[in-house]
């Protein structure tokens, strides 16, 4: 079935230059970037997506390190794009992400993991509407 997806290149990412090489991994696959913005994420678009995080212990973390610098705003399209997705980042924590996947071969911690992903296509549709309005 063919899908939407919402995916974000991380302010760690974007400050070591690896815009590049993770958009092809993407593009590899031949899923179809629809819409492609470099920008900040607001302190409001972080609040909003990490809603099921609030009061958790790392949720201040979270929502300083997402709005500490650019990202890449993304959405991919293609069949079964958002677990083909998350596939291709891999585990959310770099150190238990398989080597070959985003995260195993360019994460480092779990705290800057380098990318998101939507986690399913209705958390896609919110997502897409967060951060491009639609
Ligand atoms: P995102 O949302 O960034 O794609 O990550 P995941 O969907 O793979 O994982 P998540 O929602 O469980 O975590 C969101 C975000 O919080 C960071 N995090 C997570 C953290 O800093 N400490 C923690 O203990 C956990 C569980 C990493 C990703």
């Amino acid at each position: 079935m063919n899908q939407r997806t919402f995916i974000m290149i991380k302010p760690d990412a974007v400050v070591r230059g690896l815009i590049a090489p993770i958009v092809a991994r993407f593009e590899a696959c031949s899923l179809k970037i629809e819409r492609m913005e470099l920008g900040n994420v607001t302190r409001e678009q972080a609040e909003a997506s990490y809603a099921e995080h609030e009061g958790k212990p790392f949720y201040t973390g979270l929502v300083a390190y997402i709005t500490s610098g650019p990202v890449v705003k993304m959405v991919l399209s293609g069949p079964e794009a958002v677990t083909v997705c998350r596939k291709l980042m891999g585990a959310t924590n770099p150190r238990d992400a398989a080597p070959g996947t985003i995260r195993g071969d360019f994460g480092l911690t779990l705290d800057a993991n380098i990318i998101h992903g939507s986690d399913s296509p209705e958390s896609a549709t919110r997502e897409i509407a967060i951060f491009f309005g639609e």
